[in-house]
């Protein structure tokens, strides 16, 4: 039996009720069959068994009082998942589907696109069952207070740095890092996308869509073309799909779709003014799980209920909601329609059957870990700015960001070329990311 083929014996025996984390690490161990198979040093020093355990694993309890005086309790995580290359990094998610599962696949693939970032930053994610819509800001605050009241132990500017992630925002932010910062009594910039006044990095909420748009402009260069007049297909109505619109917008194309929980909007006018990026953030504070509103406002644009955006004809697709959220048949749709590149900004945000169709018909894909890597690189931007208390400007910071994003591209498809698998970005991101963390693991020892 090949050591792949043991691996996936022991995640499948040692995890059955985790299927997210299944397909992540499935999805990452077959793109390294080549490269274990080459170099026996990854076998030698048990590297996958030790890569697919989480180091440390967190679940705790986190209780509060609502508006009405009721106990609620909800259950908090923290996965701590590799620390080969740096502190922990990874946001919070908010969201009533958040188990065991999701927060280990969500750390899994954190570890693989931390490395792909160049910046020195390990694995990790945490985040809670606990759903935001319908609750009041004294709730929400009470809420995060409760929840750092225990995860503050676990935190630290170099042991593990949270971010903000879906249901997460600068509000949320904000409360959790007040209550951590009186817990330990000092102002180390222990989260990243904290407000402006107190140590944010600007362009941080911009950045994931930001440099999903980079990502995207690489793509097209390859084929010789470029984003100037594209069609492209967002979901979600988020902070990754408002930054995707805009700088979509700044490069010529028109984001004519956005979608939610309920259904999604086809804008025939485009997604490209700034009256309609600014009522995408009004709109989460309306109703985070109403895309609906959008056509009360921009009357030209058309409301799918219970649909995906996935049936419109576009040039390009962008994934921005949640994982799986683009399926086999969505993917047949697409490409019936000739979709030229789907680029993932949501983790995992495609089915495997998805991107199988994706690779076998030639349309460029690019996973998650390296398409949505912007993010959590602006990210790695705030910690330096931080430590060196300094603050760059929005120029300073979006430069770096994209030339982050162009190193990536290019470490993907320079990786997926070396390996024989040229033009594809799956490989060619999982091999890069993994080497990188396999040699820290290697030279570190056995610990
Ligand atoms: O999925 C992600 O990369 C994030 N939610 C951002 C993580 C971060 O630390 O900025």
């Amino acid at each position: 039996m090949s050591y792949i083929d043991k691996i996936l014996e022991i995640i499948n025996k040692k995890d059955p009720g985790q299927p997210e984390f299944l397909q992540a690490s499935e999805e990452v161990l077959d793109s390294l069959r080549i490269v274990v198979d080459q170099d026996k040093i990854y076998e030698k020093y048990g590297i996958l068994e030790r890569i697919i355990e989480p180091e440390r694993v967190i679940v705790f309890r986190i209780p509060w009082v609502d508006d009405a005086g009721k106990v609620q309790v909800n259950r908090g995580y923290r996965v701590q998942y590799n620390s080969a290359i740096g502190p922990y990094k990874g946001g919070i998610r908010f969201h009533p589907a958040v188990n065991l599962s999701t927060m280990k696949f969500l750390a899994f693939e954190q570890t693989f696109k931390n490395a792909l970032t160049g910046l020195p930053m390990g694995g990790g994610k945490g985040g809670c069952d606990f759903d935001s819509s319908g609750k009041s800001e004294n709730e929400i605050m009470r809420f995060c207070q409760s929840m750092m009241n225990e995860l503050y132990r676990h935190l630290g500017p170099d042991t593990d740095v949270p971010a903000g992630d879906i249901g997460v925002g600068a509000r949320e932010v904000g409360f959790m890092y007040g209550q951590y910062k009186k817990l330990v009594n000092n102002v180390t910039g222990v989260f990243t996308g904290k407000g402006l006044t107190w140590g944010g990095s600007i362009l941080r909420p911009e950045a994931t869509g930001y440099g999903a748009i980079y990502f995207a402009e690489e793509m097209l260069k390859l084929k010789n073309e470029s984003m100037s007049g594209k069609t492209v297909a967002v979901s979600g109505f988020g902070n990754v799909a408002w930054g995707s619109c805009i700088k979509a917008a700044a490069l010529g194309a028109k984001v004519i779709t956005i979608s939610g929980p309920d259904g999604y909007i086809h804008d025939p006018d485009g997604i490209s003014t700034k009256e309609k990026f600014d009522y995408l953030k009004e709109m989460l504070l309306i109703d985070r799980n109403k895309v609906e509103t959008y056509v009360k406002k921009f009357t030209n644009a058309k409301f799918f209920p219970g649909k995906r955006p996935w049936e419109q004809k576009v040039d390009i697709a962008i994934p921005c909601a949640i994982q799986n959220e683009l399926n086999g048949d969505d993917a047949q749709k697409l490409a019936a329609n000739n979709v030229k590149v789907v680029v993932e900004a949501s983790n995992m945000g495609c089915t495997p059957e998805a991107i199988k169709l994706f690779v076998d018909n030639k349309i460029a894909f690019a996973p998650g870990k390296a398409a949505n890597a912007g993010g959590v690189s602006t990210s790695g931007l705030e910690m330096s700015q931080n430590s060196m208390r300094l603050s760059w400007t929005a120029e300073e910071v979006d430069v770096r960001l994209h030339a982050i994003m162009c190193n990536i591209h290019k470490t993907c498809v320079d990786t997926a070329k070396e390996f024989g698998f040229e033009g594809n970005y799956v490989i060619g991101a999982n091999i890069a990311g993994f080497k990188k963390v396999a040699k820290a693991m290697i030279e570190q020892g056995v610990i």
